[in-house]
């Protein structure tokens, strides 16, 4: 068994969005050994609205990486599947996301100016949470994960 558990979020919305997502997976095996994939989600835009629909999922992966390296290592495969920069919440073939990490039972929680675990706005963006619940993960940000959706709506 690897160290580190790692709850991944995927989202894509340009292109042929479930290649995209299937694509990013079969390049997240090179980081550890993948133990499960959400359904994958047709979501509204959040944040910035005047754009597609996104396709969302997520992955559980235990990895011997540490925090900076896992996301070095998830910026990589994004440039290696075309992401090119847009603007902040606009249209993009790949985003990946880090939103849990786990070292055995215990949760982590880590933050610099790069990254912070778990995802700022994990508990306002029900495509994650979504896609959490489909991985078997029950409880985030200290509160139940049905709780969570229904006050979002
Ligand atoms: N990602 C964003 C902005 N808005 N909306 C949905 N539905 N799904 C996303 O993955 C998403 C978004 C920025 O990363
Ligand atoms: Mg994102
Ligand atoms: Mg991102």
């Amino acid at each position: 068994m690897q160290r580190m558990r790692y709850y991944l979020a995927l989202g894509t919305n340009d292109g042929d969005k479930e290649n995209n997502i299937k694509r990013a997976i079969d390049a997240l095996k090179s980081l550890g050994e993948i133990k499960k994939v959400s359904s994958f989600h047709t979501t509204k835009p959040w944040g910035y609205k005047e754009q597609e629909d996104f396709l969302n999922a997520a992955i559980e992966i235990e990895s011997n990486l540490e925090p900076e390296d896992m996301l070095h290592a998830i910026k990589e495969i994004e440039q290696k599947l075309g992401r090119k920069r847009t603007f902040r919440w606009g249209p993009r073939i790949i985003d990946i996301d880090i939103l849990l990490c786990f070292d055995g039972e215990k949760e982590i929680c880590y933050e610099d100016e790069q990254l912070t675990i778990p995802h700022r706005n994990l508990c306002d963006r029900d495509f994650y949470l979504l896609c959490l619940k489909d991985l078997g993960v029950t409880r985030v940000c200290g509160k139940d994960i049905d709780d969570l959706l229904s006050d979002l709506g």
